[in-house]
């Protein structure tokens, strides 16, 4: 059995219990207004909340930082995360890889799909200029890399997808309001499913900041990256998932 590992919140000295958290309420700022936050801090645990910070966000909205200790303890043995279960490759190995086991190129098709317009990241991912030092997928020799840019429809990206022949389909969501992230990541599954025969789609990866990396399966694709990932990580995966 794993040993349990408690830790509290650190803020001034160990184990203070100290957080800082902000939002956003739908009252004009002033008293009322920080009493207002003071009093959702506490129903959330937050005892005592100092309200450290308030600034009006228009005429009816005003924006709250809180600091204050929580009783609340973390499990360090419960935390449950999608760990890496593949090698990370160096571009020479992923490019011998693919040689030996596709013998033809691997064919990456990119796109930011829906109506997100947020290109950096899979730009990040795929330009060879690339990310945090590392070369972008567009750098290995034996990927040939296809990238559509922003505000890629669901329908234009299979179509696209089979007429390239993808072998992976890596598509970037940024935006989450109103969880678009979700609904658009489901629409890309749904529709290759039905667009190719069983078993038969191309390798499905999603990325973006605010995904949770453990709820690949659920959202209907193979893997999903989250904020930080570089290129190097990407292509040791399609490596690894491909080849
Ligand atoms: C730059 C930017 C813009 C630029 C985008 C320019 C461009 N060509 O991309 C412009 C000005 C156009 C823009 C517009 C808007 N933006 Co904006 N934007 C940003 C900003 C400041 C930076 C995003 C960025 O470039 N990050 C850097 C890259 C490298 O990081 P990344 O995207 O996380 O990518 C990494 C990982 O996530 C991962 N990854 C990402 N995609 C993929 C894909 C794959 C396949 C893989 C493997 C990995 C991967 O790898 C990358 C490298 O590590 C963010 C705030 C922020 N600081 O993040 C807001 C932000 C994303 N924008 C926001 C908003 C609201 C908008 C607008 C709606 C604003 C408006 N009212 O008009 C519009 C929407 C336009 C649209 N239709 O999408 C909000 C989104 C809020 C939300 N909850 O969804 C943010 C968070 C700002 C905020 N705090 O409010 N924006």
């Amino acid at each position: 059995m794993t040993e349990r590992k408690l830790v509290r919140p650190y803020g001034d000295t160990t184990g203070d219990g100290m957080v800082q958290v902000s939002f956003t309420l739908p009252v004009p700022a002033g008293k009322q207004a920080e009493g207002a936050a003071a009093q959702l801090a506490a129903s959330m645990g937050i005892d005592p909340a100092m309200v450290v910070h308030s600034k009006a966000v228009g005429a009816d909205h005003t924006f709250f930082v809180i600091y204050g200790p929580v009783k609340h303890l973390v499990d360090l043995s419960a935390v449950t995360v999608a760990e890496r279960d593949y090698p990370l490759l160096s571009p020479k190995e992923v490019n011998t890889g693919i040689r030996r086991g596709l013998r033809r190129k691997m064919v990456v098709l990119g796109a930011c799909v829906g109506t997100d317009a947020h290109t950096v990241g899979i730009d990040a991912i795929l330009n060879i200029k690339g990310f945090a030092g590392e070369k972008g997928l567009e750098y290995y020799r034996e990927m040939r890399v296809v990238n559509l840019g922003a505000q890629v429809g669901v329908p234009q990206l299979v179509e696209r997808a089979q007429k390239e022949k993808a072998d992976a389909v890596l598509i970037s969501q940024v935006v989450t309001q109103k969880e678009a992230h979700l609904t658009t990541t489901r629409e890309v599954a749904a529709a290759f499913s039905e667009a190719y025969p069983a078993g038969r789609r191309p390798l499905l990866v999603v990325g973006g900041p605010r995904f949770d990396e453990s709820a690949a399966a659920a959202l209907g694709v193979d893997r999903i990256f989250g904020r930080g990932t570089t290129p190097g990580e990407v292509a040791s995966y399609l490596a690894h998932a491909l080849v």
